[in-house]
């Protein structure tokens, strides 16, 4: 169960590439030739729908309330021979450790791992050929056009690896959630118990020129590398961390002891996490009299070796100092060119394969309406446009060679009855013998 909408590491959206235009039926006109030859153009292929993995985004929190995703439709084609315009293609912006999938199949797609790079993950139909490209020696004004491929549809599934730049590791209840809501904008349920948080927090925090993003995991406790508690389940969401803040309670007996026993925990884990850069915050300060904390200080910095920031959450003391250094401790990002074409290949818009002869069906409908239907008939009647005569003869020669006419007489037609495309709204004829 998701404890609040910032912990957005999973999002599933319907992603729709465009339609390809259609092609034109089109003559050029010349003077004193009453019909020059054929010359419209093809339609524009269908937008493509990309996935695009970037340093500018941390969380996929701006994707979770779309629900579809859809590329441009192209452009139909027109007279003079002119393509129509490609329809536009679209890029869904992940953070780079983003894993994309196919969520009906599950299969994986791509793992997104640097930035800039791309993926397709529904490529736009072919736009239809328009008829300058269907002229031949014995049809030299041909009045066909196709029109254009339909895009390709799928669900997909992103899946965030690479949660944040930086964890707030500690205890339970010393105030890890408390810190990251008044730091970000992360509004975790905070309260006086331990295991309050069952499932990480993120949160990004606002600089000046760049943001970060924190972590805020369940509190670890002694024996979490062998599964007490909750917290190890979600420490492989801070192995990628570049840095960990060590939250320590200031009004516990020995917060000393207590960073001891965190670090050894996080060592049996991951050996690799003890040796991230780490920064001691000792929290809730405002429970201590100055003396006190400054004795607590001094004794941390030298038994600890690492820089200690003294900070209340709750009556805000000193997360200016807080905010900064975890600014300080996450590299910018050096500005990398973008490089678009990044492990990237241009898709060949889709295109369907003529569909197998045998699916050609005939149905009676009532005593003198029969119904031809099947995968081959849905695939002619979307790929031509049967308003012009050609296409309608193309489309019916190749129905014939599947063998329409024996079916129909087989079905019990007669000369007059007639017969519907698809269904009644569909092309009709009139049936011969
Ligand atoms: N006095 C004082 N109390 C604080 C401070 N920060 C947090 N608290 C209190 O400490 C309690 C625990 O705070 P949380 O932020 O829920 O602690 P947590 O570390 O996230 O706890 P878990 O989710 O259980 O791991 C709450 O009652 C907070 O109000 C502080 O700076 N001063
Ligand atoms: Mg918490």
């Amino acid at each position: 169960m998701r404890e609040d909408l910032e912990f957005i590491d999973r999002v599933v959206l319907r992603v729709e590439a465009g339609r390809g235009g259609d092609g034109a039926v089109s003559f050029r006109r010349e003077k004193y030739v009453p019909k020059g030859g054929p010359d419209g153009g093809d339609g524009g292929r269908g937008g493509h729908v990309f996935v695009r993995a970037t340093r500018h985004v941390n969380t996929l929190s701006h994707l979770y309330r779309l629900k579809k995703v859809k590329a441009g439709n192209g452009k139909h084609g027109m007279g003079k021979k002119r393509h129509g315009a490609d329809g536009e293609d679209v890029y869904i912006d992940v953070p780079v450790g983003t894993l994309v999938k196919d969520a009906e199949t599950g299969e994986t797609i791509a793992d997104l791992t640097e930035d800039g790079q791309i993926v397709c993950v529904a490529v736009g139909g072919a736009g239809g050929k328009g008829n300058a490209s269907f002229a031949t020696p014995t049809l030299r004004a041909p009045r066909i056009a196709e029109k254009g491929e339909f895009g390709e549809k799928r669900i997909i599934e992103l899946e965030l690896k690479l949660l944040a730049d930086i964890g707030l590791v500690g205890f339970p209840n010393v105030g890890k959630s408390t810190i990251i809501s008044v730091i970000s904008n992360a509004r975790p349920k905070i309260a006086d118990y331990p295991f309050t948080t069952l499932v990480p927090n993120l949160g990004v925090v606002k600089g000046i020129k760049r943001s970060i993003v924190v972590a805020d995991v369940p509190g670890l406790i002694e024996g979490a590398h062998e599964g007490r508690g909750l917290g190890d389940v979600f420490l492989r969401h801070v192995e990628r961390c570049h840095a960990l803040f060590h939250v320590l309670d200031a009004s516990r007996p020995d917060p000393l002891a207590d960073w001891r026993i965190l670090r050894d925990e996080l060592s049996k884990f991951d050996e690799h996490l003890v040796t991230k850069p780490e920064v001691v915050i000792l929290n809730k300060i405002d429970l201590l009299d100055e003396a006190t904390i400054r004795s607590l200080v001094e004794r941390l910095k030298t038994h600890t070796g690492r820089r200690i920031i003294a900070i209340s959450a709750i009556t805000r003391v000193n997360l200016d100092k807080l905010v900064s250094t975890m600014f300080e401790l996450v590299p910018e990002t050096s500005e990398v060119p973008r490089k678009k074409e990044m492990h990237f290949r241009v898709p060949k818009p889709m295109r369907r394969l003529l569909p197998n002869r045998s699916t050609l069906m005939v149905r009676r409908i009532s005593e003198n309406e029969f119904l031809v239907e099947g995968e081959i008939v849905e695939y002619l009647v979307s790929k031509y446009r049967l308003e012009f005569q050609d296409s309608l003869r193309r489309v019916m020669d190749i129905l014939e060679k599947c063998g329409v006419s024996d079916k129909l007489k087989d079905a019990g037609a007669h000369d007059g009855d007639t017969v519907y495309l698809l269904d009644r709204e569909g092309y009709a004829f009139e049936y011969k013998e």
